[in-house]
């Protein structure tokens, strides 16, 4: 089969970057395939060198609830973007960004914009360190906060469930620091309390977790990370980096009523331009440079055009019925595949909260990450490869989520499920 251009310029790209790509999962190595190369997308649908035409589904992994290229927002950036590009002095954008941040999020009495969503949480971790001066940070196998050292870490063999690095190059003694638990396990979470409560900075939490595939919390489980936490005088951390502005306005907690010491965000607030924020109780996060001693900072923190992108997806999310649109969607796309499986006898489940949802191939239920690892990911590459080449661009590996945007049509969701059906007939 002649090589498209995708072929071609992968062969090139991996001779000057590291697996050819600039993140990971973007070389589609668990789908067993060559990664398409985008040229340009616009709402629902992205189109690669080849010039094929796909329905997304992977909305640059979040940030594109708007859908892609969305024109207010284009706009925006190009209005910003007659102004210059960088400062290194505040805007007045930063100013209109963190005001509605901080309306957004009763949480958030303070808010500090960085880049990425590794900042946020990096920095996060910090600011609970220096509160509490104490070490230990407690995460939960699947979820993922981003590359800093002390959160590439896995659950270790040990009974206390001691961290082990997930990548050479992070230490061991920066691994010691951090404690795994399993997701959604309030047995394992009161017990290390009760063992090491007294050592612990924070809990850092996906509140919906997107990382090892999309996993709600079981009921009452953020409510006792909030309690264990003020009980023994640490701060809990919601990584809302995926779920911030997704599953409605503002952050998932007031969905929960649960309500965190320190936030983080990223994704969406950007509006697919480098934008990110850690944000929370006041007395907590003005301990950050200058006002206060815990060092934090970035170049290009803030930037105009980033913010301008940001601002203008937020205002289109404060409109009125935004989010039962997405959930409407969503529940059409849930109901449809579902269908489908059900008619095929295909041993499936489908885990969603709103427009965020994961297909598990072969097994029943999914609710943490042992749970997730026990799917059958070669089935689900098997199955990504059957829908793209029906037109379908699913995220590149059976632990991501899935993500519908305000610009699918019904009639894009309908074209998915019937693909679907045609994808596993085909199999
Ligand atoms: P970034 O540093 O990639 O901006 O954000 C890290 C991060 C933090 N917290 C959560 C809950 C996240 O999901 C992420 C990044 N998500 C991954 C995919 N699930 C980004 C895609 C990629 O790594 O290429």
């Amino acid at each position: 089969m002649q090589s498209s251009l995708s072929d071609k310029l992968f062969a090139e790209a991996v001779q000057h970057i590291p697996g050819g790509v600039n993140s990971p999962v973007r070389a589609w190595k668990a789908v067993g395939a060559t990664p398409r190369f985008i040229q340009r997308a616009r709402g629902s649908t992205v189109v690669d060198v080849d010039g094929n035409v796909f329905i997304d589904y992977v909305g640059s992994w979040g940030p594109m609830i708007l859908g892609h290229a969305q024109p207010q927002v284009l706009r925006a950036v190009q209005q910003a973007l007659r102004d210059g590009t960088s400062f290194g002095a505040p805007t007045p954008r930063e100013v209109e960004i963190a005001r509605l941040l901080t309306a957004a999020i009763p949480s958030m009495e303070r808010v500090r914009l960085v880049s990425t969503g590794t900042e946020a949480s990096m920095t996060a971790l910090r600011l609970a360190r220096a509160f509490t001066s104490r070490q230990k940070t407690l995460k939960f196998d699947g979820c993922y906060h981003g590359h800093s050292d002390s959160l590439l870490v896995r659950a270790g063999s040990g009974a206390m469930t001691f961290g082990v690095p997930t990548s050479p190059g992070v230490s061991a003694a920066v691994a010691a620091d951090t404690i795994v638990a399993r997701y959604n396990d309030t047995a394992t979470v009161i017990r290390v309390f009760r063992e090491v409560g007294d050592q612990i900075a924070s809990v850092i939490v996906e509140p919906v977790a997107g990382n090892m595939g999309v996993v709600p919390p079981a009921p009452g489980f953020l409510e006792l990370l909030r309690d264990q936490t003020r009980l023994h005088g640490a701060l809990l951390i919601f990584d809302e980096v995926i779920t911030g502005f997704r599953l409605r306005y503002g952050g998932v907690q007031d969905m929960y009523g649960v309500r965190p010491d320190l936030t983080c965000l990223g994704k969406i607030v950007g509006g697919g331009l480098p934008l990110a924020a850690v944000g929370g109780r006041a007395e907590v996060m003005d301990q950050l440079a200058p006002e206060g001693a815990v060092y934090q900072a970035g170049t290009l923190s803030g930037n105009p055009l980033a913010v301008a992108a940001g601002l203008e997806t937020l205002r289109h999310l404060t409109k009125p019925g935004v989010y039962e649109r997405l959930e409407e969607l969503g529940r059409r796309f849930h109901d449809g595949l579902e269908e489908v499986l059900r008619q095929r006898r295909v041993r499936a489940c489908i885990n969603r909260v709103g427009s965020m949802l994961t297909l598990f191939f072969g097994v029943d239920a999914v609710a943490d990450a042992d749970g997730a690892r026990a799917c059958d990911t070669e089935l689900y590459a098997r199955f990504f490869r059957a829908m793209l080449a029906h037109g379908i661009y699913l995220p590149p590996s059976a632990f991501e989520a899935l993500f519908i945007s305000l610009a699918h049509s019904e009639a894009d969701i309908d074209q998915t499920v019937q693909a679907a059906a045609a994808a596993l007939d085909s199999l």
